[in-house]
């Protein structure tokens, strides 16, 4: 928690480290927020970079007497300064930042979540997510039912009395389907919490607590530090009362991130908005080319004016985001050989960093999901998923271009 009393000890100083060079006259733009929101020079040094706090404890004058903070579990300034800056960019007052997006997962669900209450989740999810609500959260006595949340009146039956928390992750991970923020903030009652899983477009392209919601979760992992080289997440919102039991969850449970990942991760984010054009202007011309061919037999990417949500995509996002997803035609195995043969694209898990990478979403991502469920979804093993980076779009192109000529024979056996 980077900028009130959470729970545990805290002093007015830690506003130092949080920033507060922008409170009378507050910094408009994006750009500038990433890279100066929390991050004022350090008024002892005169430091130009949040500093890697590199402490598991602090030395109090007396006890209780500190500069805001006392172990770094409870806080720590770099992280501090993560927060600070990634709740600003959501539009919100706190954050509270985690070791990996799972553990903010965790973090925006079981903080808010106890025994006997329901969750209502796109269906569609991240196989992570699944494998938590199914298979961890039901042991504390909590259930998910997984609904098409495209579908209205389907998520508005899904609701019972005792359902406490939606969770939208919006565009789903791999389908790239997506959820209408406010439509579903319509459908909340009274002390319902809706959170949304904004990892795929990153508060640059969507910020869903100006859509309604209460709470925003991210893998940091992913577009935000954006160079692949941290395992992080982060829980935002503007509801002081939810973030003080987000961040009483996160000292308590403890699964916070190290002060170098949380250094790391600030860094990233301080090109979030440059980077993202790049790999929005890549990823619709993948998705264009990738719609051409003959031996592609669906692309994925909201960005398309054939995408059957391309309107909401309009109103909903302030982009469409760096990944495409695709069916190629053939042999079940082509899918597979052709990730085998990328060279600009990494065959990889995960997203969002500069790098382009590619993967099977049946076999990696949504391992952990039943093969009955995956068959339901259609995530198969013809479906491939790019994360298209920001490397030149002429080698991006080429490489794909390379990949799926060279297992074209495939395509031609009838399947
Ligand atoms: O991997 P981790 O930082 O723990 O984040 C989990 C997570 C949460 N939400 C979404 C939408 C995600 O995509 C992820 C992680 N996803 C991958 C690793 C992947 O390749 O899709």
């Amino acid at each position: 928690m980077p900028t009130e009393p959470s729970g545990h000890s805290q002093s007015t100083s830690r506003a130092e480290s949080a920033g507060e060079s922008d409170v009378a006259r507050p910094f408009k733009g994006f750009a500038t927020r990433a890279i100066r929101k929390g991050q004022d020079p350090c008024r002892s040094t005169g430091s130009t970079i949040v500093p890697i706090y590199q402490t598991a404890t602090f030395t109090q004058e007396a006890v209780g007497v500190h500069k805001g903070f006392d172990y770094s579990r409870s806080g720590n300034p770099t992280r501090s300064a993560l927060e600070t800056a990634l709740a600003d960019l959501e539009g919100a007052r706190f954050g509270s930042a985690f070791g990996s997006g799972m553990a903010a997962v965790n973090g925006a669900t079981s903080s808010f979540l106890r025994a006997g209450d329901h969750i209502v989740a796109t269906r569609d999810i991240y196989g992570g997510t699944f494998r938590l609500f199914s298979d961890v959260l039901p042991r504390f006595g909590i259930e998910t039912t997984y609904v098409d949340m495209a579908d209205l009146a389907a998520t508005r039956a899904a609701i019972q009395p005792n359902t406490k928390l939606l969770w939208i992750e919006t565009p789903t991970n791999p389908l790239l389907t997506l959820i209408d923020i406010r439509a579903i903030c319509a459908l909340r009652r009274p002390g319902q919490i809706v959170v949304v899983d904004n990892t795929f477009c990153s508060p640059f392209f969507q910020r869903p607590l100006e859509l309604g919601a209460d709470v925003v979760m991210h893998s940091t992992t992913k577009y935000i530090n954006g160079h692949s080289d941290v395992v992080g997440g982060i829980v935002i919102t503007d509801n002081a009362d939810l973030a003080a039991q987000v961040a009483f969850h996160q000292n308590a449970v403890g699964a916070v991130p190290g002060p170098q990942d949380a250094f790391l991760t600030l860094r990233g984010a301080k090109t979030l908005a440059l980077r993202m054009r790049e790999h929005e202007r890549n990823a619709q011309a993948v998705a264009a080319w990738l719609a051409t061919r003959d031996d592609v037999s669906a692309v994925y990417y909201p960005g398309l004016p054939g995408h059957p949500q391309h309107e909401l995509a309009k109103r909903q996002m302030h982009g469409f985001g760096g990944v495409v997803s695709f069916r190629v035609r053939g042999e079940a195995t082509r899918a597979l050989e052709l990730a085998k043969l990328t060279r600009v694209f990494n065959l990889a898990t995960s997203l969002g960093g500069v790098e382009s990478l590619i993967c099977s979403p049946a076999t990696m991502t949504h391992g952990s999901v039943p093969l009955a469920k995956k068959a339901e979804l259609g995530i198969t093993p013809d479906l491939v998923r790019l994360s298209v980076g920001i490397e030149d779009i002429e080698d991006i192109i080429d490489d794909l271009e390379s990949a799926l000529d060279a297992t074209l024979e495939e395509a031609l056996v009838p399947a």
